[in-house]
């Protein structure tokens, strides 16, 4: 993957196929079958992510950049002297090199990671190339969030870049957002990038690109299920579909079978008619009000708002 976080778990492979298991099949017993997108990151799914992030159709991650780029100088202004930055879900720390470039007055790095594997390279990379910076590693999950240590005098910045709170549930991202919001106390700052609501037809073709890169990335979901749970999926009976829900603001991944059929799990059978869909992901974008609305449930206010060119993500300010 690019620098972009997922909500994917990394426990000890047994607890983690467990946990798979115990979803998939709660999953697929709902009138709406549906999975959380954190299934799609396996190896061969993070991959497969990455080579998403390089499309032509697929402007979220290319814009971001960009824009962060341009606002390097600003975004280190607003973090301030000796300043403490916390990113949630860093994987790789991409991104974070951009901001890291440019702000000289930055004390503490602390990056937040489930994938200790992906910590611990980051991290590694990271005090290599920015020898005068503090780095320090805090394993764990964003959606759980440890105490965080307790370290400099100057003030906290959090960063959640590449919309990953598009992938959550509004629930789920108020409680993200509040959490953060403790863990970094009072008068901390935070970067938030979002994707923002855009032609349907724009939207559609970054989700179902001509090469047909996301449709594997999709169906790689029903692959995994096969290789980890011994499941009998029959991958030429379902279809990529992404949709765009007006009514939720957000780009939908499905997975359509193209026929009746039933699918066994253990000694579980699951019945799918002819273009019945498994919800696999679901991408909300926004827009500069429903931000406001997101963050103040949250105890954040908004103190810049930033977008890029066309087609347009946006970098929110926050303070609280
Ligand atoms: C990186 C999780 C935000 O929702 O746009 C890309 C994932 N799914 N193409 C997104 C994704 C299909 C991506 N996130």
């Amino acid at each position: 993957r690019d620098a972009d976080p997922q909500p994917g778990a990394r426990m000890p492979v047994d607890d983690e196929t467990a946990q798979f298991r115990a979803d998939l099949v709660e999953g697929l017993s709902k009138p709406q079958k549906a999975l959380s997108p954190k299934w799609l990151y396996d190896a061969e799914g993070s991959r497969l992510f990455e080579d998403i992030t390089r499309l032509p159709e697929y402007y979220p991650t290319r814009q971001e950049t960009a824009l962060l780029r341009d606002m390097a100088p600003d975004i280190a202004r607003f973090m301030g002297e000796n300043a403490v930055l916390v990113e949630f879900g860093s994987g790789a720390s991409e991104k974070t090199r951009i901001v890291l470039d440019q702000a000289p007055d930055l004390a503490i790095y602390m990056p937040i990671d489930i994938s200790t594997d992906a910590l611990d390279a980051a991290t590694d990379r990271i005090r290599e190339a920015y020898p005068d910076l503090e780095v320090s590693p805090v394993a764990g999950d964003f959606l759980d969030l440890p105490p965080l240590p307790e370290l400099g005098k100057g003030p906290r910045t959090g960063f959640f870049p590449g919309s990953t709170i598009g992938n959550l549930t509004t629930e789920l991202a108020i409680h993200f957002l509040t959490s953060a919001h403790e863990r970094l106390g009072a008068g901390s700052h935070f970067i938030l990038g979002v994707d923002l609501v855009k032609p349907a037809d724009l939207l559609v073709a970054a989700y179902d690109d001509a090469q047909g890169v996301t449709a594997a990335f999709n169906l790689n979901l029903l692959a995994r299920a096969n290789r980890e749970l011994d499941a009998d999926f029959d991958l030429d009976s379902f279809e990529h579909r992404a949709v765009w829900n007006a009514d939720r603001s957000r780009m939908e991944m499905h997975l359509v079978s193209t026929r009746n059929q039933v699918v066994t799990l253990d000694d579980t059978r699951f019945r799918f008619v002819e273009g019945e869909t498994l919800h696999t992901e679901s991408s909300r974008k926004f827009t500069r009000e429903t931000i406001v609305e997101l963050v103040e449930k949250a105890g954040w206010r908004l103190v810049d708002w930033r977008e890029s060119n066309s087609p347009a993500v946006a970098l929110a300010l926050l303070q609280g």
